[in-house]
């Protein structure tokens, strides 16, 4: 697969030069937020990786190639072109023979991302169990790709669209640590809390690289969440998001949404039904994420002297 991957200058100066780099998903502009909040939002997040002494790296699909890193006109592209599709594992033999445009989700970020030798990747929310999976049998490719590759991901938690139960009873299943950064809670996206418990607390960047350089070096497969709660002043009240979920819940089932729709159908609701609040909400805990995730991404080279 490697042959289909292409680097801007500045990731493979970053790769010749052993720097820290954070890999950044396209689903969350092309899917997960609407124009132009979404394209300030990718730039606002490259800047602030660079900022912490980390190269970013966003990856997608274009033109047959898996582009690990993107120009600002192919940022602008994945921003405002209504026909990307969202990719996930299934997906890439598709858009890369066909040459379409593809975003790739939390799954199809980690694939790309450990081909590119990325470790550290961050995003607003990874994918999970779905509530009434068991009887849908929605369940992410995330956990799936959560167990198979070695990438961590930096994330808010899941939303609490989800069944957060069952998706961290899957997690522990295929062995994914849950780490949460200065929390003992797992947070639930918008809000920091949730009924949930992570699975081990960890207050600095430093030990969350040593546990991830362990977990490499015993070659034990999959990769980690770090769960970092969204900041205090930008999080929304548990049990406010928890009744309007249940609205939009019934309102995806009502009209049908099923598959990969489901998702950014409910974003776009949460978002009308809160005034927009969650979209300032969501590129808060993005940008926290993508401070942490660099913090984490110098911290693991300085492990490894
Ligand atoms: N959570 C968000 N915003 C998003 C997503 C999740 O708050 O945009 C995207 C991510 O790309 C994630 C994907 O990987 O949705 C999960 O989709 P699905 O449930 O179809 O696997
Ligand atoms: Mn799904």
């Amino acid at each position: 697969m490697k042959e289909y991957l292409s680097f801007t200058e500045e990731v493979q100066h970053a790769r010749e030069n052993n720097l820290p780099i954070v890999a950044l998903e396209t689903t969350i502009i092309s899917h997960g937020m609407p124009y132009p909040q979404n394209i300030e939002m990718a730039k606002t997040v490259e800047k602030i990786i660079r900022d912490n002494g980390a190269v970013p790296a966003t990856l997608g699909i274009m033109n047959g190639q898996i582009k690990i890193g993107l120009n600002d006109s192919e940022l602008e592209e994945f921003a405002t072109n209504q026909s990307v599709e969202k990719v996930s594992r299934r997906d890439f033999p598709y858009i890369l023979s066909t040459g379409k445009i593809g975003a790739t989700t939390v799954a199809g970020t980690m694939i790309a991302a450990e081909l590119a030798g990325i470790e550290v990747f961050a995003t607003g929310g990874i994918g999970g169990v779905h509530r009434e999976g068991e009887i849908t049998w929605d369940v992410s490719a995330d956990l799936t790709e959560l167990a198979q590759s070695n990438v961590a991901v930096v994330c808010a938690g899941a939303k609490s669209i989800l069944d957060l139960g069952r998706t961290l009873e899957y997690l522990e299943t295929h062995g994914v640590p849950v780490v949460g950064y200065q929390c003992d809670t797992f947070p639930s996206f918008y809000s920091r809390e949730s009924d949930f418990s992570v699975d081990y607390r960890i207050d600095t960047a430093q030990e969350i690289a040593k546990v991830m350089d362990t977990k490499w070096k015993l070659e034990l497969k999959g990769g980690l969440v770090i769960a970092n709660p969204v900041p205090e002043e930008h999080a929304l009240p548990f049990t406010e998001m928890e009744s309007i979920i249940l609205k939009v819940l019934k309102e995806a089932q009502e009209n049908g949404i099923t598959g990969k729709k489901v998702t950014p159908f409910l974003l776009a609701k949460i978002k009308e039904m809160t005034q927009g609040k969650s979209l300032e909400t969501n590129i808060a805990l993005v940008n926290h994420n993508a401070k942490v995730a660099a913090q984490i991404a110098v911290a693991l080279k300085q492990v490894r002297k």
